[in-house]
């Protein structure tokens, strides 16, 4: 299943809470600081209309690239700690949209259906604020099943959307 070597891998960063370029940002650091992985790009961050109730504020999106040698399901697990540490950090008083969302986009070439983990991600091809950054840093790359991301990021509307 997983080959010897590290695994280009791309992760997409949402939040829209408490500073969320701040959230990104911090993010960005600790992506970078995982065992077993580097950071190897960034995009910028984009301003995006939310996804889902209107009702609650814009979101920053980026997408990180990163090599690991992390199996799929121990890097799902070191992503959601850190989703974990930004809700702790900020307590909020009631539960709301989240500080802080990882979504695992891409590994390397897999196909991964496994109750916790899905890759390729199920909303990619669908969704503007993950396809805009990640064909900004990996115009080339195939989504398996679906084609390279830039044709995929060509057939999306940006309406709304403005990278920082
Ligand atoms: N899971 C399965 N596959 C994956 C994967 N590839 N990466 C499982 C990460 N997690 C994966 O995730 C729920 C479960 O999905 C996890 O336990 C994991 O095992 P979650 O992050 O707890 O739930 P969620 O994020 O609230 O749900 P969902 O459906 O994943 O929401 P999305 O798709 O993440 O959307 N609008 C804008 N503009 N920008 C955004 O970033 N994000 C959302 C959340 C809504 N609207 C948005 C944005
Ligand atoms: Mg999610």
């Amino acid at each position: 299943m997983t080959s010897a070597g590290p695994v280009p891998v791309y992760v997409g960063i949402g939040a829209n809470l408490d500073d969320p370029v701040q959230q990104v940002t911090s993010a960005l650091r600790e992506l970078a600081a995982l065992p077993q992985t580097s950071l190897t790009k960034a995009s910028s961050l984009y301003r995006t209309p939310p996804m889902g109730p209107p009702d609650q504020p814009d979101y920053i999106n980026a997408v990180a690239a990163l090599e690991t040698t992390l199996a799929p399901l121990a890097l799902l697990d070191e992503l959601q700690h850190l989703e974990q540490l930004h809700r702790r950090v900020r307590g909020a008083e009631r539960w709301g949209p989240r500080t802080l969302d990882l979504d695992l986009l891409l590994y390397g070439d897999e196909c991964i259906a496994h109750p916790r983990l899905s890759v390729p991600h199920p909303g990619l091809a669908q969704r503007a604020f993950v396809l805009l950054p990640l064909a900004e840093i990996a115009p080339a790359v195939t989504v398996p099943g679906l084609g390279p991301v830039s044709a995929l990021c060509a057939a999306v509307s940006a309406d709304g959307i403005s990278r920082l």
